[in-house]
């Protein structure tokens, strides 16, 4: 049933019941002179291309393809459109891989119709800190899908993850594949109720009117928690301090060092959002927390053509209670003219989801990892791994 997934070194739906097989590499490395030299072959209008995203043109050009032909909500409504500076952001953090962004383009018309891409990091499984890529932005042309592009883009970048060494891989998708380890599922907080509700995203609740929802969703103009404030370079440090500390409780999480906390954390106008509580006495920092920003191209509506919409990315709270730290987050975001914020139940989201007035989608999101076993999966609230 799964063609290519029954091919590559990843937990099988068969292997589900048997509890003998160890945690940890389904597969041992191979000796880097057995790494295929030569990229896989592509049907012969085809050609690889490496996306060097210094460059504005072809920065455009990735950003067109998705904005055209990435995911798409169940129904058509939506589809994710992630910005230029994001994607700039999200493919290029410390010691990145220039040739781990994979281009498919026609040779004649050096159109852009495909693309997969990597990005290194260091992701801890229990107590095994594993050297990774994360693969995210596969995307095949909606005129060229289902001729089975995927597995070839998927065996490319496996390729040359492979090159540098890497062996594992950490990935989602929103389609069940062999096999999850572990499956999460997206709250919504309405910010903006009438736009949610004029473009079909909410719908108006039983015995509700349009300015009792309003009034339901209302916050408060300006963040409660005394020391809450945006963080800065000179907080990298003590960000990643607590941070560290914080992640250690969860199975599956980042191993992030300084370098990575300033470039994933640091705050990015329209990109990523962090802001900490520094205490007033102390001048501490106690707690953090953070949100990405991927807008939804809105389809076929008249009067709207984006939701503005940020995703809850990495929190920990200290002293401030978790639930009034997300309230304040909540706040700088509808301060921010967001339309919607948006958390997966990971972590210790379920302790705050429903008392702040999230309510649950439709959409599952899958965690996935390659080429590593962990028995039995995990919950949700044993992840501590938020992917783009
Ligand atoms: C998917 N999302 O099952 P079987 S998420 C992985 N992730 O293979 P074809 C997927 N595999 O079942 P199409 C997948 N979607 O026969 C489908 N597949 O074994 C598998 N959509 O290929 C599928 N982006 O080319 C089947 O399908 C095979 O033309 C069928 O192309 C699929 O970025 C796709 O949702 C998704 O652009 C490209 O539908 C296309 O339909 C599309 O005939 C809209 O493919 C956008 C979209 C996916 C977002 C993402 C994470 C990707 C992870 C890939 C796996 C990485 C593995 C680790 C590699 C490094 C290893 C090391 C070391
Ligand atoms: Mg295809």
């Amino acid at each position: 049933r799964h063609k290519f997934w029954e091919t590559q070194p990843v937990g099988q739906f068969r292997d589900l019941a048997d509890g003998s097989l160890p945690d940890g590499a389904i597969e041992p490395p191979s000796p880097l002179s057995e790494v295929r030299a030569d990229p896989y072959p592509l049907p012969a209008a085809f050609e690889w291309f490496t996306c060097d995203l210094d460059d504005d043109a072809l920065l455009a050009d990735l950003y067109a393809l998705l904005a055209h032909n990435y995911v798409e909500d169940d129904e058509n409504m939506f589809r994710f459109n992630y910005s230029p500076a994001f994607l700039r952001w999200a493919l290029r953090p410390p010691s990145f891989f220039r040739a781990w962004h994979i281009g498919v383009r026609a040779k004649e018309s050096k159109k852009l119709v495909a693309f997969i891409s990597g990005v290194p990091a260091r992701i801890r499984a229990r107590d095994d800190v594993v050297r990774m890529a994360e693969i995210n932005f596969l995307c095949v042309h909606k005129k060229l899908r289902s001729k089975r592009l995927a597995p070839v883009l998927i065996r490319e970048v496996t390729r040359r993850v492979h090159q540098e060494n890497i062996w594992q891989a950490a990935y989602t998708a929103g389609v069940v594949l062999p096999t999850p380890i572990t499956t999460c599922r997206y709250w919504h907080r309405s910010l903006n109720p009438k736009k949610l509700i004029d473009v079909g995203f909410s719908r108006l609740g039983p015995r509700m009117t349009m300015s009792r929802t309003v009034r339901l969703y209302k916050l408060p103009d300006a963040p409660l928690t005394p020391g809450f404030r945006q963080m800065e370079l000179r907080d990298v440090a003590a960000v990643t301090r607590l941070l560290r500390s914080y992640l250690a409780r969860y199975v599956v999480a980042p191993d992030f060092d300084e370098l990575d906390v300033e470039h994933w954390l640091l705050p990015q106008e329209d990109v990523v959002d962090s802001y900490l509580v520094e205490s007033p006495e102390t001048h501490e920092v106690t707690d953090f927390c953070s949100f990405y920003t991927l807008p939804s191209s809105v389809l076929n509506n008249a009067t709207y053509s984006t939701l503005k919409a940020a995703y809850s990315y990495y929190n920990v709270a200290v002293k401030t209670p978790l639930q009034q730290l997300m309230n304040d987050a909540l706040i700088v975001a509808k301060q921010k003219n967001y339309d919607v914020f948006n958390a997966l139940d990971v972590m210790e989201n379920e302790g705050f989801l429903k008392e702040l007035k999230f309510g649950p989608g439709d959409g599952q999101l899958h965690y996935y990892l390659y080429n590593y076993r962990i028995r039995n999966g995990i919950k949700p609230s044993e992840l501590g791994l938020v992917l783009l």
